[in-house]
C-alpha cells in the first residue's frame, strides 16, 4: 500500500526553533523578522498534503567539513557571540553597529563585542539572539544528512534548512544566514566521490556567501539568478562581470534581472545556467532554493506565480543529475508551502 503520492524524502530538524529572533532591522525599525520560524510549518504542512514523502530528522553533522568551508574563528566567534553580547550588559538581540568600512582597512580583530560583530557580520538585518549557533549547527545537519543520502544513492533529497545559508561566506554571517549549508553540502560531495560540483541559487537574493566561498576553485561551479544587486540586497555582489578568479576563473555565473521580472525571462535564464552546468559535467546538483521569486513576496520585486514553480522542477529534473534541495528564502508565508512543494513536485513528476 503506496500512501504517497511522490517518493522525495525531506530531512527537517525541530531545533530550527532555537532560532527565534525577535527583531530585524528594517526601515529604520525594529520588526519581528520576516524569517521566522512559522515558515517551517506551512512548508512541513504543505508536505504532508500533497504526499511528498516521509520526513525525517537529521542524522549526521561534521565539523571538520564545516570548518573547510568557515574559518575556526568566525565559528568559535558564532557560537560565543550571543553569551559575550549578554555579559557586556546589552538589554536587546545582538545587532552590530560599527564596519571595517572603505575608510578603515585595518585587518585587526576587535576583542570587544561589539567590534567583533562588525568584523563577522555584512548585514544587519540578521539579530543574533540565544540558542541561534544551535540552530545554524542543526541546519547544517539537516544539509549534510541529505548530502549523505544523495551521495550514497543518487535519490534526490530535500534538506529543509532553517536557518538558511547563501549568504554565509566564510567568515561572516548576515541576510539570516550563519554557515552556508549549500557549500558544506558541496564540501561533503567532493570529499566522498564527486569531482565537479554545480551549486544552482534560485533565490531572489544573490547568493554572496557561496560565490565567495567558491570563487576561486574549479571543483564548484555557482551559478546564481537573482535581482539586480543595483535594486536588490545584498547590494554589493551579484553582478554579471563577477566570473571567478585564479583557479576559479569560468566557474562563477551571475544572472542578474531587473525588478517585476516574470517567469518568461526568468525561465530563460534558468536554461542559460542549465546549459552550463552540462557543460562544466558536474557529477551533483545542489538547488540551493529560495521561494522568495513570488510575486508577493514581502521583500523581493520578481513575479512568479505559484504554478511557475512546477515548472521549475520540471526543468531541473531535465539537468538529470543527483540532486540535493536546500531550502533558503521565501517570506509570502501563506504561499510559501506550496511554492516549495510545487518544485519538488514538478521534479518528481514525470
Ligand atoms: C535572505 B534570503 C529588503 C531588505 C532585505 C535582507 C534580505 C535577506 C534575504 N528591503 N533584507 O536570501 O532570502
Ligand atoms: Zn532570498
Amino acid at each position: 500500500m503506496d500512501l504517497l503520492n511522490f517518493n522525495m524524502k525531506t530531512i527537517f530538524s525541530q531545533k530550527h526553533k532555537l532560532r527565534n529572533s525577535q527583531t530585524e532591522l528594517y526601515g529604520g525599525q525594529l520588526v519581528r523578522p520576516f524569517e521566522c520560524l512559522e515558515r517551517m510549518d506551512y512548508i512541513i504542512s504543505s508536505i504532508e498534503d500533497k504526499k511528498v514523502g516521509e520526513i525525517s530528522e537529521p542524522s549526521f553533522c561534521d565539523t571538520d567539513i564545516i570548518t573547510k568551508i568557515h574559518d575556526k574563528n568566525y565559528i568559535s566567534f558564532l557560537e560565543r557571540a550571543w553569551g559575550d553580547w549578554v555579559k557586556s550588559g546589552f538589554k536587546g538581540e545582538a545587532i552590530p553597529s560599527v564596519w571595517p568600512s572603505r575608510s578603515m582597512p585595518s585587518e585587526e580583530i576587535p576583542t570587544f563585542i561589539e567590534g567583533e560583530l562588525g568584523y563577522y557580520c555584512l548585514a544587519s538585518e540578521t539579530s543574533i539572539s540565544k540558542g541561534t549557533f544551535e540552530a545554524a549547527i542543526s541546519s547544517a545537519s539537516v544539509a549534510l544528512t541529505g548530502a549523505k543520502i544523495v551521495s550514497e544513492t543518487s535519490n534526490a533529497i530535500f534538506s529543509l534548512c532553517r536557518p538558511p545559508g547563501h549568504h554565509a561566506s566564510k567568515n561572516q554571517y548576515g541576510g539570516y544566514c550563519f554557515i552556508n549549508n549549500a557549500a558544506i553540502s558541496a564540501q561533503y560531495f567532493l570529499d566522498n566521490g564527486a569531482k565537479r560540483v554545480a551549486i544552482l541559487d534560485v533565490d531572489f537574493h544573490h547568493g554572496n556567501g557561496t560565490q565567495d566561498i567558491f570563487y576561486d576553485r574549479s571543483d564548484v561551479m555557482f551559478l546564481s539568478l537573482h535581482g539586480d544587486p543595483k535594486d536588490a540586497f545584498p547590494h554589493f555582489l551579484g553582478y554579471e562581470n563577477e566570473t571567478g578568479t585564479g583557479d576559479g576563473d569560468g566557474y562563477n555565473f551571475n544572472f542578474p534581472m531587473p525588478p517585476n521580472t516574470s517567469y518568461g525571462s526568468w525561465s530563460s535564464a534558468l536554461n542559460e545556467a542549465t546549459k552550463k552546468i552540462a557543460e562544466f559535467r558536474a557529477d551533483a546538483l545542489i538547488l540551493s532554493l529560495g521561494v522568495d521569486t513570488f510575486k508577493n513576496d514581502p521583500i523581493s520585486f520578481f513575479k512568479l506565480n505559484s504554478e511557475d514553480f512546477i515548472d521549475m522542477g520540471k526543468r531541473i529534473k531535465g539537468i538529470k543529475l543527483p540532486t540535493l534541495f536546500v531550502m533558503e528564502g521565501g517570506y509570502a508565508i501563506e504561499e510559501i508551502g506550496i511554492n516549495t512543494v510545487n518544485t519538488l513536485i514538478g521534479f518528481e513528476e514525470r
